[in-house]
């Protein structure tokens, strides 16, 4: 780069500056380094439902503690086809980063480890924080399984990082109780970057943070390709349902059966109510809708919006032949069941009503979505319309 500068005509030179300017490397120099600190996790629970609530929580607590956020991908497990392992998503495939900004301080994991890991974050620094009873699994009952097993190993090798040793911690756990202890216990100026195990946050999300969803806003990819799909399939109004059938769905249902769940399991507060003590019951048309309660409730609503159509994301079987029969030639029914979840996700968020499955944090991310929106949502097992005195 440094030679061919005089030899350029006089009438090259801005050009030269100009592309300077935009060098990458430039670029990164005037970012700057957060002196109150980096707080990174691994998304090592769940699918992008379980994702979802963590990374709510997570926003919540780096907030909390005043740490900037480091978003990690999306972990993506495409076991059942190609490449047959897991995928790292860069969140900004899915999402926009720049509503989160007006919420707090956050990057992508791509972009730190790309701008401050080589200088602030260097091999020799990269220390574990987990709680001291994960660390009791390890050989020496001293270090964090950062690593163990998948998708913990590979989130992290993704990014070639390896720990050099961990800190533990006991007594204290990720709510608001401890905010001060955690400031004090690890001052930024000591732990600059604070990376654990899991997300700091609970699962399902607490319903104070519930409305942080309104900073997932979907990235403009997103957006032109969920539109173009209700454009060409779909007739509005639309109503959408979520159907969680498959067979790990069947066997967690089972648990509903025989009385050991409760009225909490899994995203169930967001129906059931957050309060144990007022929650609803749960029962196991809720979790798992046979045919003909997903024949009444989709009947039902139909008819309440005068829908024009009806779009049905699965993780299983669509049941489309049996509910095109059953709602009539006037409602068309359509299942895309594309590669992409996300895509499901965006075109039920879109629809005029959504039926969703209590039990599911993937309905939990739609919900959360149209709640903010406005728009009206309901629940299989839930929305039974006022029974005559003779079926009571
Ligand atoms: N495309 C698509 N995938 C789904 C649907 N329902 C479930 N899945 C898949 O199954 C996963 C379920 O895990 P998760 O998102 O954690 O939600 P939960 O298990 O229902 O609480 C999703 O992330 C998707 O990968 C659906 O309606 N459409
Ligand atoms: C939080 O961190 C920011 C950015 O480093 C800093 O400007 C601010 O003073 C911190 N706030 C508190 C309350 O420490
Ligand atoms: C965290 O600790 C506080 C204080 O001990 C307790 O009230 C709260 O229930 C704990 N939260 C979780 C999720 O364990
Ligand atoms: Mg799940």
């Amino acid at each position: 780069m440094a030679a061919p500068g005089g030899m350029l005509p006089a009438v090259m030179e801005p050009l030269m500056v100009l592309l300077l300017l935009t060098l990458p490397g430039l670029h990164q120099a005037e970012k700057e380094w957060d002196p109150a600190g980096y707080l990174l996790y691994c998304p090592c629970m769940g699918r992008f439902g379980n994702q979802a609530d963590h990374f709510l929580g997570s926003l919540a607590f780096a907030k909390m503690v005043n740490r900037t956020l480091v978003i990690p991908p999306w972990i993506v497990y495409n076991h059942h086809r190609p490449p047959y392992t897991n995928v790292h998503v860069s969140f900004e495939e899915f999402f926009q980063l720049a509503p989160l900004h007006q919420y707090h301080r956050v990057m992508s994991m791509e972009d730190f480890m790309e701008t401050f890991a080589p200088k602030y974050w260097p091999a020799e620094k990269r220390i574990a924080y987990c709680f001291a009873a994960a660390a009791q699994r390890s050989p020496d009952k001293k270090s964090c399984p950062m690593k163990d097993g998948n998708p913990f190993g590979p989130f992290w090798d993704h990014f070639h990082v390896d720990f050099t040793r961990s800190e533990l911690f006991d007594g204290i756990n990720f709510s608001a109780y401890y905010k001060d202890v955690w400031q004090s216990r690890y001052p930024p100026s000591k732990h600059p970057v604070l990376s654990l195990p899991g997300a700091p946050a609970q699962f399902p999300v607490l319903e104070e943070h519930r409305s942080l969803q309104k900073y997932l806003v979907w990235s403009e990819k997103m957006v032109q390709e969920g539109e173009k799909q209700i454009e060409n399939v779909l007739v509005k109004p639309y109503v959408g349902v979520h159907l969680r059938i498959g067979s790990d769905w069947v066997n967690a249902c089972k648990m509903l059966k025989d009385g050991t769940a409760g009225p909490h399991f899994m995203a169930s507060p967001q129906c059931v109510g957050y309060d144990r003590q007022k929650a609803k019951p749960l029962t196991v048309n809720m979790c798992l809708p046979d045919l003909k309660e997903i024949k009444r409730a989709l009947a039902h609503w139909v008819k309440k919006t005068n829908a024009k159509s009806v779009y049905i994301a699965t993780d299983s079987t669509s049941y489309s032949i049996e509910l095109q029969k059953a709602l009539g030639e006037k409602v068309k029914v359509v299942s895309l069941q594309p590669d992409v979840a996300q895509i499901d996700l965006y075109i039920l968020g879109q629809s005029d009503h959504f039926i969703g499955n209590c039990v599911s944090s993937f309905t939990a991310f739609v919900k959360r979505e149209r709640d903010i929106q406005g728009k009206p949502s309901s629940f299989f097992g839930l929305d039974l319309v006022a029974r005559k005195p003779d079926e009571l």
